[in-house]
């Protein structure tokens, strides 16, 4: 015979299996990616950008394909924000999407890292 108490161990327990699958949903996706243009020149901005990326709080991986200037960042969606990220690469001196380099960090560039440097 089904009675109650046999009802609420099997919703408990459905809760419980529930709740293990939500954890390990959660869990994959606990890195986002997002792509970011940028105005990079070379190899050397390449290196300034990823460095500053690995001290980004949140970032978990970035590269920078030179030839396209799109910045592809893995980060983790709980410690930081796409914006945080762009901010981050303003203040190294370059454009990120609609983020306009800091100016200050932009003049300190080497000029082959400026805009048209290598033209
Ligand atoms: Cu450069």
């Amino acid at each position: 015979m089904i009675n109650s108490k046999m009802i609420a161990v099997m919703i408990a327990a459905i809760m419980i299996l529930g709740q293990s699958i939500f954890a390990q949903v959660k869990k994959a996706d606990k890195y986002s990616e997002i792509k970011i243009k940028t105005s990079s020149q070379c190899d050397m901005c390449k290196e300034t950008i990823e460095k500053a990326m690995a001290f980004e709080k949140g970032v978990k991986t970035s590269d920078l394909d030179v030839k396209t200037k799109v910045l592809t960042v893995k980060y983790e969606a709980a410690k930081t924000t796409p914006e945080k990220i762009k901010l981050a690469i303003s203040k190294v001196g370059y454009d990120a999407d609609d983020v306009k380099a800091d100016p200050k960090a932009y003049s300190k560039l080497s000029p082959c890292c400026q805009k048209g440097g290598h033209k």
